[in-house]
């Protein structure tokens, strides 16, 4: 039995190594996973996952987040939230019950405040600025307003053999109120299958959830390929065939692990992502954009 962890972009470094401290003395992998994304979550100069993650276009940050339980299939998630320092700990807490399991928006804010979650204004001085610097802009230079987005998702394996998934973000930069993207929605975001493996995603929601590429990585890794076959085959025909019949595709990123701790990614951007392992509590790599 082996474990590991692989998470998406450089943010994701410090919890890697946090999570394969905790994996490494027999921690489960909720707990690592958990702990991965709270690190996140909790620096407030990441600004597209938690504490200083930028705002909507009415300056009001709103999260999304997810948690699955790669032995019971259990799943929690939370969607437009606010408010919450640790959007992916309510989403764990959402993921024990049977019903009422995906919450959102002032549901999902009065699920964490009955639950005794740290509740916090999300919205930083800084990312304030950086709010009404992008209205301004766009005004003067009448500019697409999304700007900038990224998920924190990971995928641990525990030396007990049980994997989890998790995702946290702030979503698109100037997104509508009560947008929500893939980060929350089982099969696009996030999945994960203790006997086969999991994937998590990052990029444009709208688009990733078109394909419910994370399960579909899941299915591949189940019919025996590889998790670097299975990024391979999920992602790019997809993306391929998204642009033959849309006209275009946004941004890409998935990172998989299978429940042997073998790994793979597939993107159509510049992505960095960071993965630990028994040999290595985190390093950081970096995948160029794959075949076009
Ligand atoms: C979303 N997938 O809300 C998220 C944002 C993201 O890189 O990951 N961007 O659509």
């Amino acid at each position: 039995m082996t474990y590991g962890t692989i998470a998406t972009w450089r943010m994701a470094h410090e919890g890697v190594i946090k999570a394969n401290e905790l994996l490494k003395k027999q921690g489960t992998a909720g707990d690592a996973v958990e702990a991965l994304i709270n690190t996140v979550e909790a620096y407030p100069y990441y600004k597209s996952v938690g504490y200083g993650g930028l705002p909507n276009e009415q300056g009001v940050v709103e999260m999304d987040a997810a948690f699955m339980n790669g032995d019971s299939f259990a799943i929690g998630a939370v969607a437009g939230i606010q408010n919450v320092k640790h959007a992916v700990s309510v989403a764990r807490s959402l993921s024990h019950d049977h019903f009422n399991s995906f919450r959102v928006g002032s549901g999902a804010t009065q699920y964490a405040m009955q639950n005794d979650f740290e509740i916090v204004n999300m919205l930083t001085p800084r990312a304030r600025k950086i709010w009404q610097n992008r209205l301004k802009e766009m005004r003067e230079k009448n500019l697409n307003p999304y700007d900038g987005h990224d998920t924190v998702g990971a995928i641990t394996l525990d030396l007990q053999g049980s994997m989890a998934a998790a995702t946290s973000t702030s979503g698109l930069f100037m997104k509508k109120a009560g947008r929500i993207g893939d980060s929350p929605l089982s099969g696009s975001g996030f999945y994960v299958d203790s006997e086969v493996g999991g994937a998590a995603a990052t990029g444009l929601g709208e688009d990733i959830m078109k394909g419910c590429l994370s399960y579909e990585i899941v299915r591949l890794m189940a019919d025996g390929k590889t998790p670097q076959e299975a990024c391979d085959q999920a992602v790019y025909p997809f993306i391929e065939k998204l642009k033959k019949r849309y006209g275009k595709a946004g941004e890409f990123s998935l990172v998989a692990m299978n429940h042997k701790g073998e790994w793979g990614v597939a993107t159509n951007v510049e992505f960095t992502f960071s993965v630990g392992n028994e040999q290595k509590a985190s390093r950081i790599l970096m995948a160029n954009p794959g075949p076009d």
